[in-house]
């Protein structure tokens, strides 16, 4: 019989080398992000069923580190790595994540395997697929069986915004000043929605506005 995992790795190898690239990547924030709030302990759980995921994914980093909230990232399929999955949601809550966002696309089983072994909350992010613009990830994320829930996003970019929104508000219940960050970015995008009311008059970046008369000039 043989012992072989996912794509011929054996069982524990998948746990042992995502750890030792776990430890070079937390030696690399440590020293790139110091004093940031993703080089403290991570309240955010960030996944992603593949680096070509990365580019939705992005978009939840980034929205957290706007609101100051430490998570850490992380590539676990469950398909590819399905021990490492395992081992990342059970463990989660005991290294100290409150919330997992899940991003994945296709036949994308990472949100809802993770939320099947933790009692964390897990948000789903649909990635957009090529084939089939990510209805595919939507339904595969969103229809779980009743008893095991996955809240989910929007495909794309929009649902790994939201997904760090909606897990700011989670721990703003426990953490004040992550509910007050959140409100001050909510007032700040409503003041900024109000002080350009008319589309036609909104000032363009001196750049954008140079190449599209360019652009214009060319075709006429
Ligand atoms: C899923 O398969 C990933 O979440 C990704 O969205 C999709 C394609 O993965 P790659 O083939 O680009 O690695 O598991």
């Amino acid at each position: 019989m043989s012992r072989s995992g996912s794509d011929g790795v054996l069982p524990g190898t998948q746990i042992a080398m995502a750890k030792k690239i776990s430890k070079a990547q937390k030696r690399s924030n440590e020293q790139s992000h110091a004093g940031t709030p993703s080089a403290t302990r991570p309240l955010v759980g960030i996944i992603m069923g593949s680096s070509s995921d990365w580019e939705t994914m992005e978009h939840a980093v980034v929205t957290l580190k706007e609101l100051g909230v430490p998570h850490e990232t992380r590539v676990v399929s469950a398909h590819r790595t399905p021990d490492l999955l395992f081992e990342y949601a059970s463990n989660a809550e005991k290294r100290g994540i409150e919330v997992i966002i899940a991003g994945a696309g296709g036949a994308a089983h990472l949100p809802g395997m993770t939320a099947s072994k933790t009692v964390l909350p897990v948000l789903g992010v649909p990635v957009e697929s090529k084939a089939l613009k990510g209805l595919d990830s939507l339904l595969s994320i969103a229809q779980m069986p009743g008893g095991i829930p996955v809240g989910t996003l929007a495909i794309g970019k929009a649902g790994a915004i939201n997904a760090a929104l909606l897990a700011a508000a989670i721990l703003g219940v426990k953490y004040p000043h992550i509910r007050e960050t959140l409100r001050s970015y909510r007032e700040a995008q409503t003041g900024r929605v109000l002080a350009n009311p008319d589309p036609s008059t909104a000032a363009l970046p001196q750049k954008k506005r140079a190449a599209k008369l360019t652009k214009k000039r060319t075709r006429s």
